[in-house]
């Protein structure tokens, strides 16, 4: 930009804008402008950022931060994150003009990745580093870092029926498959829920009928991430409230990606309204020795969230069903983003 700086009283910013980062306060918030950029920074930090700088800059008289300037027509705001100093810096954007986006994550995902990952050294790796920016699943990493040299060996052979297949349950490397455990009542559900979060989330209690609401949480089960549903136990009841979580309840199950079963000692199997992609008998510290192959009958692995004995294993059997070691460990390419093979 050369001349004086455009005078901002009457000609309004051509620039769109979106918060990066949470609502709430930080020790940093970034702010991502585009548009007309050049415009923008001059006005509100005395001048430019050259195209891949990384700049200290005072935003006006409201804070000083830096700028990362990714493209001509891209740059991203880094404020302290104190929330008055970031509502500051918005309302300084709004009245001159800059227009806030509704949905940045579908802007982005329109966006050339080549424009939003300017460091990566061809269009595989700016689209793995896209992916890899949402993925959910610590296992998804390795395995997007890798896929530059997979489709680079890959060349234009064609890809296949399975090479699709396989990219598909790759994605819940990604997105987050749901997990849902059902059972009756005082089976361990929400005992076993917390015992794999590591956390108390759910409600535990003797008393049936405690967790009224579908209590959802993301769990890491041996590196990959699933949205986890502990859901009501399902029985009849009187009472209007747990009936509609029961309802509720009936609906996860049958959109759910994979339903995990529980039964426990003297608390049998639950109809659950389909079949169960795997059995788990809870509790298994309540059984002795010479009574465990009994209990453990139809089951397909026995637990205890009280000893921890069979946890480990649960983690793997669930992770293993959802996206399968010969899929992880496979050399063809993945299909992490439809862009890269059309169906
Ligand atoms: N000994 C033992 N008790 C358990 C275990 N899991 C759950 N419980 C107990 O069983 C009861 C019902 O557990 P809860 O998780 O609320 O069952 P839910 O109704 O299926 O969610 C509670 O008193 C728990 O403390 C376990 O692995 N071992
Ligand atoms: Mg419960």
């Amino acid at each position: 930009m050369t001349g004086a700086a455009p005078d901002n009283s009457t000609a309004p910013l051509e620039v769109a804008c979106y918060r990066a980062t949470p609502h709430g306060a930080g020790a940093v918030a970034m702010i991502e402008i585009v548009g007309d950029v050049s415009s923008c920074l001059t006005a509100l930090c005395g001048r430019d950022v050259e195209v891949g700088g990384l700049r200290l800059r005072k935003f006006e008289s409201i804070d000083e931060g830096l700028v990362a300037r990714l493209a001509p027509e891209r740059a991203q705001l880094m404020p302290h994150g104190g929330t008055r100093i970031v509502e500051r810096l918005a309302e300084w954007l709004s009245a001159h003009g800059a227009h806030w986006i509704d949905d940045p994550l579908a802007a982005r995902a329109e966006l050339d990745p080549m424009e939003i990952f300017p460091e990566a050294e061809d269009r595989v790796e700016a689209l793995a580093l896209a992916t890899m920016a949402r993925a959910a699943s610590p296992l998804a990493v390795q395995l997007l870092l890798a896929q530059r040299e997979r489709w680079a060996a890959h060349g234009s052979a064609p890809v296949t029926a399975d090479d699709h297949a396989r990219s598909a349950r790759l994605m819940r490397l990604v997105d987050p498959a749901r997990v849902a455990i059902v059972g009756l009542p005082n089976s361990g559900k929400s005992t076993l829920s917390n015992a794999l979060l590591g956390r108390e989330a759910s409600i535990v209690s003797p008393e049936a009928g405690t967790t009224r609401d579908a209590v959802s949480a993301r769990i890491d089960l041996a590196g990959l991430v699933v949205e986890w549903f502990d859901l009501p136990g399902m029985r009849a009841t009187g009472d209007e409230v747990e009936a509609s979580a029961i309802e509720l309840a009936r609906g996860l199950v049958a959109d759910a990606d994979f339903v995990v079963a529980l039964a426990a000692p003297g608390i049998p199997w639950s109809d659950i309204g389909r079949v169960p992609d795997l059995r788990v008998l809870a509790q298994i510290d309540r059984v002795p020795a010479d009574a465990r192959a009994a209990a453990c009958a139809g089951a397909d692995l026995a637990v205890s969230a009280v000893t921890g004995e069979g946890i480990a294993e649960l983690r793997a059997a669930i992770r293993d069903r959802l996206v399968p070691k010969d899929d992880r460990l496979s050399q063809r390419p993945w299909i992490f983003d439809p862009r890269l093979a059309p169906a």
